[in-house]
């Protein structure tokens, strides 16, 4: 009896219009909180770290990269500026003299409306002013509602000097930020590692043999006891390999693989970027290149026991890293990374990976660095989620089955927040706080 009810009352709510399907698929998608699993933005505990406000938010890499398409500025002379300085040339050169068409620029633009401030403002006046008008944490608080992210992940560098010297004083961060525990200092550069680990006084081999590789299980069990991570994380250029014979290989495979275990930690990997293309553009000069997806396809068969989450930087890849997830559980695609996050490459990778692995991914996160880009960047995302996810279910119904709201509904949160949680666990407290707890895969 209950089930012929429950049944009717499915049948009432199956979403059979158009109309309404997209209706009830954009509000779902603008309304459900995300959990930001990868950015750069710190907590305001980190002081000097916690990035904000326009000048920040002109001086992003990404547009100090398109000023110098459009201005014949020697870089030089560009870094010999202030902050203040820079700021405004990429004001003049990117939204005064140009059109803000870029990703990035049109991204500045929905920042300043959602505070009502004018994108059309011939200097940035009116804009400094706001921001400093603001009290710290309702501004943290109004941005993270603006931009619907109940959590954010930080990346943290146990190698970043500065980074360092804050952790000894933060004890107890905002509950919405968690820590990640970033091993490229360790991976990308030994020879560099050994000597920063040695002015630390941790004294280690140029060759890694076994009492270095205790050392550093030590190094990173103290780094993961004190920042307590979600996760560690590492990028990687295109050339990366598994199994490889150079000491990165060695590293993963006695230090950092044996530390994701004992911990119940999930390794990201985030593969494809070439530092340093354009070196005198220092964070605006990386590049990228195409990966051995293969790699990453050995890794996860020879360590089913433990969880990766990966990102891949060339669009080229993006079909063979769904392939791959479908062959391996413990593989958990996330995010359009960096030269990715742009509307037209969006939309065709969520379309991929939903036609690929249903709901089983992490369609985005904003690589944020500034407070304020979160703004956009998850403005932005939703925009071209919700398209996508209504061009499928609008397919599904076409095929003769239709969704419900209560569907969409546990789709959108599997994908913002439940395939995260479950990947890292990290739960939902009574009080709407997140704890983590450990599990094995
Ligand atoms: O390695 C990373 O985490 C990259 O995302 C950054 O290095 C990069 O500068 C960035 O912010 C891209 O969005
Ligand atoms: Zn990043």
């Amino acid at each position: 009896m209950t089930s012929l009810m429950e049944n009717r009352i499915e049948q009432a709510e199956l979403l059979t219009d158009r109309v309404e399907l997209r209706r009830q698929v954009e509000f779902t998608v603008s309304a459900t909180p995300v959990i930001d699993i990868h950015t750069h933005v710190f907590s305001p505990e980190f002081d000097g770290m916690f990035l904000h406000g326009i000048d920040e938010l002109l001086t992003y890499h990404y547009l100090i990269a398109e000023t110098f398409r459009s201005t014949d500025l020697l870089p030089e002379r560009f870094w010999g500026m202030t902050r203040t300085q820079r700021a405004d040339l990429v004001w003049r050169t990117l939204f005064v003299e140009n059109t803000p068409l870029s990703e990035a620029a049109c991204g500045v633009v929905s920042v300043l409306r959602a505070f009502g401030l004018d994108p059309r403002s011939p200097d940035l006046d009116d804009a400094r002013a706001f921001f400093r008008s603001q009290d710290l944490h309702q501004h943290l608080d109004r941005v993270l509602a603006i931009a619907g992210a109940s959590d954010l992940v930080m990346t943290n560098d146990p190698f970043n000097v500065r980074e360092v010297l804050l952790w000894s004083d933060v004890t107890n961060p905002d509950h919405r930020f968690h820590a990640s525990l970033r091993l490229d200092g360790l991976l990308n550069d030994w020879p560099q590692a050994v000597q920063t680990l040695g002015r630390r006084g941790l004294r280690v081999g140029t060759e890694p043999s076994g009492p270095t590789v205790s050392k550093l299980r030590r190094f990173l069990d103290e780094w993961v006891a004190r920042m307590k991570p979600l996760y560690m994380a590492v990028s990687l250029p295109p050339e990366f390999n598994f199994p490889d014979d150079d000491v990165r290989d060695l590293l993963i495979r006695e230090v950092v693989l044996p530390t994701a275990r004992d911990h119940a930690l999930a390794l990201a990997l985030m593969i494809g970027v070439r530092r340093g293309v354009n070196p005198a553009l220092r964070a605006a000069g990386d590049g990228m290149g195409r990966a051995d997806i293969g790699a990453l396809d050995r890794l996860c068969a020879e360590n089913p026991d433990v969880r990766f989450l990966a990102t891949v930087l060339s669009r080229e890849n993006q079909h063979q890293l769904c392939v791959s997830a479908r062959k391996f559980n413990n593989l958990m695609p996330f995010g359009c990374w960096w030269f990715l996050n742009n509307p037209s490459i969006v939309s065709e990778i969520t379309r991929e990976r939903l036609e690929l692995l249903g709901t089983s991914f992490i369609p985005q996160h904003s690589d944020a660095c500034v407070l304020e880009q979160l703004i956009y960047k998850w403005r932005h995302a939703r925009v071209i989620i919700a398209a996508s996810l209504y061009e499928t279910y609008d397919r599904l119904l076409q095929s003769g089955r239709a969704v419900t709201r209560r569907e969409i509904v546990r789709d959108v949160t599997r994908m913002f927040s439940g395939n995260f949680r479950a990947w890292v666990g990290l739960q939902q407290t009574p009080c709407g706080t997140a704890d983590h707890t450990l599990e094995s895969p």
